[in-house]
């Protein structure tokens, strides 16, 4: 077999599953939207890690038709959300192959209209994860999607992929400040500063900031502390399925 080989099937047999973790507001501690995250459950192999099959994925091309069923899948839930009575908005993970393809921004339209949703409850993350080789028809997509009024996040932000320019090319909405400089945020006085700094520089450009990666209350109090404006990460809930997201919604208080 390939790898390759075993994605077609695994779409064919729709053998994926979108998984939810909670953003929660960083004053309230509430959930206010929910990022979704892949997952394979091969049936020999068992849950597969998006590290592991995103690239192929990427190589093959077969990323765009997992990306319409990702879009579609989003939409759908969040109307269900919506129907339900919560309010939240959600998030989802776009490769920058997906970007090159020029009607993304269509199908994004046309999966709000057939469900409903006002534009601004779906937030579109971007992070270049492959070479932006034609950068004229990537940032001509994030524009579209812009004009549809959804949001646009640059995440990861604070690796080697996502720096200062990106902020000038892509002007996203929301800047997701990396794990790993939250992970040393309560020891190291350098990576507080720098974090600090950020959300000021965010702000300033009319921003908001998430922070990803929160797994103690010490990270939680020093991120609510320096203004981040929204939280994430496993000190709140790690990516549940849709059950146990829903679960969580309910039992809040
Ligand atoms: O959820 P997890 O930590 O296993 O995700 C690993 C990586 O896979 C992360 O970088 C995440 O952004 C990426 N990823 C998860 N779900 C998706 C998806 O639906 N689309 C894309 N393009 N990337 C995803
Ligand atoms: O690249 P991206 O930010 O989309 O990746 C999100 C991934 O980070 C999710 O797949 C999730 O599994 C992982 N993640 C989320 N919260 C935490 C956390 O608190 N700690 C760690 N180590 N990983 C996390
Ligand atoms: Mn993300
Ligand atoms: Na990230």
């Amino acid at each position: 077999f390939t790898l390759r080989q075993e994605l077609v099937t695994a779409i064919e047999q729709s053998q994926f599953e979108l998984y939810y973790q909670p953003i929660v507001c960083a004053k309230t501690e509430h959930i206010v939207a929910g990022e979704a995250l892949i997952r394979w459950i091969h049936p020999v192999w068992g849950t597969v890690s998006p590290q592991e099959f995103i690239p192929a994925l990427e190589e093959s091309g077969l990323i765009v038709s997992l990306g319409e069923w990702i879009i579609a899948g989003v939409c759908e839930q969040l109307s269900q959300w919506h129907q339900a009575g919560y309010g939240i908005k959600a998030s989802l993970n776009m490769s920058p192959v997906q970007l090159f393809s020029e009607d993304l921004a269509m199908i994004v339209a046309q999966k709000i209209a057939q469900y409903q949703l006002p534009a601004d409850a779906l937030t579109i993350e971007i992070t270049e994860t492959v070479a932006i080789t034609q950068k004229k028809v990537f940032l001509n997509t994030v524009e579209a999607l812009r004009a549809i009024g959804v949001n646009i996040s640059l995440d990861d932000f604070g690796t080697g992929y996502s720096s200062f320019s990106k902020i000038l090319d892509i002007k996203p909405h929301v800047l997701k400040l990396d794990r790993s400089m939250i992970s040393h945020i309560e020891t190291d006085a350098t990576s507080r500063e720098v974090t600090a700094a950020l959300i000021q520089l965010a702000h300033r450009l009319n921003m908001l900031v998430v922070a990803e990666g929160i797994e103690t209350l010490e990270q939680l109090r020093e991120t609510a502390r320096l203004g981040c404006d929204y939280l994430q990460g496993y000190y709140f809930s790690k990516p549940v399925p849709v059950k146990e997201f829903s679960y969580l919604l309910l039992h809040q208080g």
